[in-house]
């Protein structure tokens, strides 16, 4: 069977007001780009006639700015889940102009598939290949691509000429059964493969392809810094010296590393350790670092759910498939993110707080309790589940006017049952095997910054000192009430509460 060749716009037109659209891509790689693009001006194009025109989303992870930013900005999102990184649609959630569902990547499949968000009508697929009898082979990520084919009435394909074909050699496609008939995901080691290097659908759903050549938009990270340095090395000498009592085997175990400027320099920092031997990777994202550190022999296999990496790192990968074709693999975000695999690989991870509290609860999603930053992503999969779960962040931010450890997180993503370490540029709080009490001490003494130590030994005197978990309740959001107030942490005066 060959397949109808249409424009952007012609594929768009397919879309209808009230319709979920399902993407493939993950934070932004592999994201379809055209047909949304053209949808926007649909959009707007409906808005101006006095027509309601919005649609649901549902994808991996973060998508670019040709779908996140400019449905936006055309007001054309009615709902989105997951994950998400675009600075308009933030302010547009914020604004209560979007339904976000932000929850954990591994179950966006699964949840799909029971049924929980509604119809997916249509799924827009980048491809770098398609074949006759359906075979379609994913770019630059895995995400949900296999269940939204599955699930859709219609797909539409982006064969993007900007991806090469010697990505075809990158997917290991596996969808799980669901409940009662789900079985073990048979990955024992990170470099196994389970599934196919293709998506299989039936080609009568394929309702168009739309040829591309768009390049993938992935951000580029700010230079590291002296802070996001240090952390970096605090995480390497806490992860030494733990393979050196034997916590952590003498062959290392897979890590799994966030995004952004932290995860970057921990990895960095890990690569060029003499005390850790090479060790493989089992994450989500697999950022630029990565594929140095497979350069350089220090990583010897990365599992991943997506390449986010610049487009010259991107190409250098495919260029040199000979070289990557066994060190790297892509899965779809429920098994590059599946708890059961986490679990069974003991995995390391490694995420980035926005905020802690004195006892290791963990808020990652949002500013100030009440806005969304950009979602919990993968962290919480990865962390519930890990052999040793860390989270990172600088002690201040805003120049000193916010402390990242505070009494009680203003919101709630990552509980004290969760986290093991908390490691900022003052150092690490192990809070393994600690009682409450015992982990407020460390994460004090370790983690706060010098301007906030005694703020927080003073808070601490406002409680009995004696229950499980001591709070003086009235306080407990205190610091984040003068930061309403005064725009500085460092003004809180407890008196007020005592
Ligand atoms: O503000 O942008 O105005 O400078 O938040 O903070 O320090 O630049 O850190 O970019 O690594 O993001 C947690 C959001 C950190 C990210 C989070 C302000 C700060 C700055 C950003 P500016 P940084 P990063 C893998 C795992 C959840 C998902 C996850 C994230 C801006 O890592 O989204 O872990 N994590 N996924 O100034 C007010 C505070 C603040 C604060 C920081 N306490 N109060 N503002 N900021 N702390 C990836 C996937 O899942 C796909």
């Amino acid at each position: 069977m060959s397949f109808n060749r249409i424009s952007a716009a012609e594929a768009a037109s397919l879309i209808k007001h009230g319709y979920n659209i399902g993407l493939s891509g993950f934070t932004p790689a592999g994201t379809a780009k055209a047909v949304t693009a053209e949808l926007a001006k649909i959009a707007e194009a409906e808005h101006a006639k006095g027509n309601p025109f919005q649609v649901g989303i549902f994808t991996g992870a973060s998508t670019g700015e040709s779908c996140d930013g400019v449905l936006t900005r055309a007001k054309a999102i009615r709902y989105r889940a997951p994950y998400t990184t675009n600075k308009d649609f933030r302010a547009a959630v914020n604004n209560g102009e979007i339904a976000y569902n932000d929850i954990h990547l591994s179950q966006m499949a699964q949840e799909l598939r029971y049924g929980f968000m509604g119809k997916v009508n249509v799924a827009i697929i980048e491809a770098c290949e398609v074949t006759d009898d359906g075979k379609i082979y994913l770019t630059a990520a895995g995400g949900i691509a296999p269940t939204v084919c599955r699930l859709a009435d219609q797909i539409i394909v982006e064969l993007n000429a900007a991806h090469s074909k010697a990505a075809m050699r990158l997917h290991d496609v596996y969808e799980p059964l669901d409940p009662p008939y789900r079985r073990e995901i048979p990955i024992y080691k990170p470099n196994d493969r389970i599934g196919t290097p293709y998506i299989q659908v039936d080609p009568k759903k394929i309702v168009g392809i739309v040829e591309t050549n768009w390049p993938d938009e992935a951000r580029a990270f700010s230079a590291a810094d002296p802070v996001t340095d240090q952390i970096g090395r605090n995480v390497a000498d806490f992860l030494v010296a733990d393979m050196k009592r034997g916590i952590i085997p003498s062959t290392f175990l897979p890590l799994q590393s966030g995004v952004g400027n932290i995860a970057n320099a921990v990895l960095g920092a890990l690569g060029h350790s003499t005390a850790i031997p090479a060790f493989n990777i089992y994450t989500e994202v697999i950022q630029n670092a990565v594929i140095g550190l497979i350069r350089d022999g220090r990583v010897k296999f990365a599992s991943g759910c997506s390449l986010t990496v610049t487009n010259d790192c991107l190409n250098e990968v495919y260029s040199d498939m000979q070289f990557f074709g066994d060190k790297l693999v892509l899965r779809p975000s429920e098994i590059s993110n599946s708890p059961e695999i986490v679990r069974r690989l003991g995995i390391i991870s490694i995420n980035t707080a926005i905020e802690a509290d004195i006892y290791g609860n963990v808020n990652s999603t949002h500013i100030g309790g009440t806005k969304m930053m950009n979602g919990i992503g993968g962290s919480g999969d990865f962390t519930r589940n890990a052999y040793i779960s860390i989270f990172t962040c600088p002690s201040v931010t805003k120049e000193g006017r916010i402390s990242a450890i505070v009494p009680m997180v203003s919101h709630h993503d990552h509980s004290e049952h969760d986290v093991n370490i908390i490691v900022t540029e003052q150092g690490v709080a192990d809070l393994r095997g600690k009682s409450p009490k015992e982990r407020a001490q460390t994460i004090i003494e370790n983690c706060v910054h010098p301007d906030y130590k005694n703020i927080l030994w003073d808070y601490l005197k406002l409680t009995d000192g004696k229950a499980q978990t001591p709070h003086a309740i009235r306080a407990a959001l205190g610091m984040h009430a003068e930061l309403a107030k005064s725009g500085d942490m460092r003004n809180t005066d407890w008196a007020q509460y005592a």
